[in-house]
């Protein structure tokens, strides 16, 4: 492995307020999570910032919202162009400050471009309807408009692509934005904020803020002129939200954490299913908010399937994510994240639970200073820490089940529901039993992620609202009916 110094120099990162990029009024240290070396300095915003940042969005609603469509479109592309050109550096720093492998690093980069190139398609289809009334004179039309401010709240496990979700469809749709990335992780959507205003953006249509969620967060969700609040991150951050909300009545779109169950049946594709596993459970290290969080498998192939994800999931290399060759996990992104899959894989132990592999940190060599955990497997039941709670981490319980109708009960059984994975290859029984499943995304036979064209909505306490798709545009927009009586003299 080559070895990876931290940057020459810093990265420093900038808000935008107004189309004017401005310091914090105060610092914070950003890490990269492989070395524990400080590789950037993010700008922490105070209280009198973030206000300033929701009156630019508000001043610049009205003039952005009554642009023709087609120029608000031409400003997401020229969005999309500047990331493009800018990808290779973005995708440095994103995983210098987030941790993953680069050629992932550079996917997310690029799955952010194509959500401004797909809104700036849907921005010029934003339709409304014409009601037929009971009266020859009287006319009745709904339009949809935009509706104001919108926060963006963003998280750290895919901090540029999560961000990109709320903010192009935003702007589409004609709100304005003020963007808050997480702490830990602020550095790459600060680039981009300040790549827009560079780009032609007018100001004021995007601005940006930063710094811990109980200040900077919290004094954003909750300022009156804000009428939209979009937020990915954990669920009991946005039940709070959700509270803070209903004070003004905002609008809420909330992305909040999974626990995925994969059901293998006896009849799975079974080298799909196998590499399925291994790639959702271990992506970006488990951090993923659909990562495969616990495997349903049917008694009478389970040994098979579990020995084959064991012995790949063993394979699995670990490593700094710009190092070459490139390893296929890097580490956990907070020391938060790493304590608490320690905690899950210590209850699987405590419960006699199998540990087919992994198991602890991974500390060789230079992997010493980071975060890092070795990818594991664990066969157990269902009573596991981990099968009932998040671990987001690279790790993966095996409960053997029955039949089929005894792992959608228990994949049902939790409060989570945003994405189930499903494998067989009885088609009829996936379509029926896709019906049963209380989750926003079923995939049959694949392990496709959240992509632009498709909606992605947390059901139960995952999520509320949905996001990506055009029904993510229609989230910033609201509905008015104008009746209109003609027969007047
Ligand atoms: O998220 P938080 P955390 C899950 C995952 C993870 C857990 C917690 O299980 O371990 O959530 O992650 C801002 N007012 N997911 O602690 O705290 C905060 O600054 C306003 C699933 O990092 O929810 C950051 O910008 N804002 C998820 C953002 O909210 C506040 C991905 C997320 O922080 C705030 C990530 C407040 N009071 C974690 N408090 C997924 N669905 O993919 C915090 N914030």
């Amino acid at each position: 492995m080559t070895s990876q110094a931290a940057p020459q120099t810093l990265i420093s990162g900038s808000l935008v307020i107004a189309g004017r990029a401005v310091a914090g009024a105060a610092a914070d240290e950003v890490t990269d999570p492989a070395t524990g070396t400080v590789i950037g300095i993010a700008p922490v915003s105070s209280d009198e910032q973030v206000d300033d940042a929701v009156q630019s969005a508000a001043q610049a609603f009205g003039p952005w919202a009554a642009l023709p469509a087609t120029k608000r479109s031409a400003h997401l592309t020229a969005i999309a162009s500047w990331i493009r050109q800018h990808a290779a550096d973005l995708a440095t720093t994103l995983t210098l400050e987030q941790g993953k492998p680069r050629s992932e690093a550079v996917g997310e980069v690029d799955a952010a471009a194509k959500a401004f190139d797909y809104y700036a398609a849907e921005a010029v289809r934003v339709r409304g309807e014409t009601i037929p009334t009971g009266s020859p004179t009287l006319r009745s039309v709904a339009i949809r408009q935009p509706m104001g401010v919108a926060a963006a709240i963003g998280t750290w496990n895919y901090p540029l692509g999560i961000m990109a979700w709320k903010i192009a469809p935003a702007l589409a749709a004609g709100c304005t934005v003020v963007a808050k990335p997480a702490e830990q992780t602020p550095l790459t959507v600060l680039a981009v904020v300040a790549g827009a205003a560079d780009a032609g953006l007018p100001p004021g249509v995007l601005n940006s803020v930063s710094g811990t969620g109980a200040e900077a967060g919290a004094r954003l969700a909750s300022h009156p002129l804000v009428r939209k609040i979009s937020f990915t991150g954990g669920t009991a951050t946005g039940r709070r939200l959700l509270h803070m909300a209903a004070d003004d009545i905002k609008s809420v779109t909330l992305e909040l954490g999974g626990h995925s169950p994969m059901i293998v049946l006896a009849d799975a594709p079974m080298d799909l299913a196998v590499a399925d596993a291994v790639k959702r459970s271990f992506r970006n290290a488990g951090q993923l908010c659909n990562s495969v969080n616990r495997v349903f498998v049917q008694r009478s192939v389970a040994e098979q399937f579990t020995e084959r994800v064991t012995e790949r999931a063993a394979k699995l290399t670990l490593g700094h994510g710009l190092a070459d060759p490139e390893p296929n996990l890097g580490p956990l992104t907070t020391a938060d994240g790493l304590a608490r899959v320690e905690a899950h894989v210590a209850d699987a132990r405590a419960r006699g639970a199998q540990i087919r592999t992994g198991g602890s940190r991974a500390t060789d060599g230079e992997l010493a200073g980071g975060l890092f955990y070795q990818p594991t497997v664990v066969v157990g039941d269902g009573e596991l820490l981990m099968a009932r709670e998040e671990t987001f981490g690279p790790v993966v319980p095996v409960i053997v089940v029955e039949d089929a109708d005894e792992a959608v009960a228990r994949a049902n059984s939790l409060d989570a529901g945003l994405v189930s994975y499903l494998y067989t290859r009885d088609l009829r029984s996936a379509t029926l039993l896709s019906e049963r499943l209380e989750f926003g995304t079923v995939n049959v036979n694949n392990v496709g992620g959240g992509d632009v064209p498709f909606p992605y909505a947390g059901w139960k306490h995952s999520g509320l609202g949905i996001e990506l798709s055009r029904a993510g545009m229609e989230e910033y927009l609201r509905v008015k009916h104008i009746r209109t009586e003609l027969g007047y003299q």
